[in-house]
């Protein structure tokens, strides 16, 4: 008799806050393509997490779009994967709903995510900011994913989620499936150019600290030219904080181009930084431009994005209708009948 095998679900999203870095391309998209196949892949645009910063209607609408785009010119095929945006499924914020009222004040404020994007001079520190890990476990808990492909930044709200899963489970009766990070083993934490002991970030960065999937390749090579090394010679990686510089650019030639950062430390024993930058930009912009391409020509294809993102929009609601009914009747709400 054939077995009924359950194929593993695999969810994850990008915030709409800014144009996409190579550290979410790194630190989470490459897993995004290479999990693709194997699993029911569900990757959406969280476009509801970016209304915890202010956000130009106009802008947010276009970075929205310009994501989706981003997403299947880096390689998610609409086929294989469920892509679409977070508010077009009714569900994500009704299940946020329940979870907030199984989640403590006191584990939301241990959030480092909170307290960092909170620290920062001028910020607007609302509910949403604080709420937003909650948000994110219904995101994952909705579609019940067992894999979460994320960066190092986000270790800490997938293991939130997972306290909430079990908490709920053992308050009711098993319902949510208890998902698992996956983090690369290099390239989770990609920094800031300019400031190599920072996360790069969407919006955390400044423009010379970072790199977007759709820069042109003149201002990838320019940023990186310019990228803070050290007053050293020497191209290795260690673990010294004034290492850092070079430490992230090894990471980033090494994710791209494949090859080991052990090689590269010989390939470039006794060369000097430039030479070393001057390559790195190379293998940026060899990555990058066919990306760009692909993105700036499906972003003049509305009527493609709006198909895709309709076909996506259905097969997640289908999947969310499901789970929230079942969260409903186990937490004791009525249901009508059928
Ligand atoms: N620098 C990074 N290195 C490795 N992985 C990263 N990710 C983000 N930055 C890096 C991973 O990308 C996924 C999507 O993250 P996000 O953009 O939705 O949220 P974030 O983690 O809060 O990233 P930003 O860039 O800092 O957002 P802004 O600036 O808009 O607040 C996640 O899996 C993340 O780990």
């Amino acid at each position: 008799m054939e077995e009924n095998i359950k194929i593993k679900t695999i969810l994850s999203g990008i915030k709409p806050t800014g144009q996409l870095t190579i550290g979410n391309y790194i630190g989470a998209m490459k897993n995004f393509i290479r999990l693709q196949d194997d699993y029911d892949a569900l990757y959406m645009v969280v476009d509801l997490h970016a209304l915890t910063v202010p956000q130009d209607p106009k802008e947010l609408r276009q970075k929205t779009l310009s994501v989706i785009a981003q997403y299947i010119a880096v390689g998610l095929d609409p086929e294989k994967s469920t892509l679409f945006i977070q508010s077009h499924v009714t569900g994500h914020t009704e299940l946020a709903w329940v979870l907030g009222c199984l989640t403590g004040l006191g584990e939301l404020s241990r959030m480092t995510q909170f307290k960092d994007k909170s620290a920062k001079p001028g910020a607007n520190i609302n509910a949403g900011l604080y709420t937003y890990p909650i948000l994110m476990a219904s995101d994952i808990l909705l579609y019940n994913a067992d894999l979460v492909p994320v960066g190092d930044d986000q270790k800490q709200h997938v293991e939130l989620t997972r306290d909430i899963a079990i908490r709920f489970n053992h308050r009711y009766s098993d319902t949510f499936t208890v998902p698992e990070p996956v983090i690369p083993k290099s390239g989770a934490r990609i920094m800031d150019l300019q400031d190599p002991l920072s996360k790069m970030g969407k919006t955390d960065s400044g423009e010379s600290g970072r790199i977007a999937l759709i820069d042109d390749p003149a201002v990838v090579a320019k940023r990186i030219k310019s990228a803070v090394t050290d007053s050293g010679t020497e191209i290795i990686y260690s673990d010294k904080d004034e290492k850092a510089g070079i430490r992230n650019l090894l990471t980033i030639y090494s994710n791209l181009s494949g090859i080991q950062v052990a090689d590269l430390e010989a390939k470039y024993a006794g060369k000097g930084y430039g030479e070393f930058k001057k390559d790195l930009a190379d293998i940026v912009t060899q990555s990058l431009s066919p990306i760009k391409q692909k993105h700036d020509e499906l972003m003049k294809n509305k009527d493609y994005l709006d198909e895709v993102l309709r076909n996506g929009a259905e097969k997640a609601q289908n999947k969310a209708w499901k789970m929230l009914s079942k969260v409903y009747r186990k937490t004791g709400l009525v249901q009508l009948k059928r």
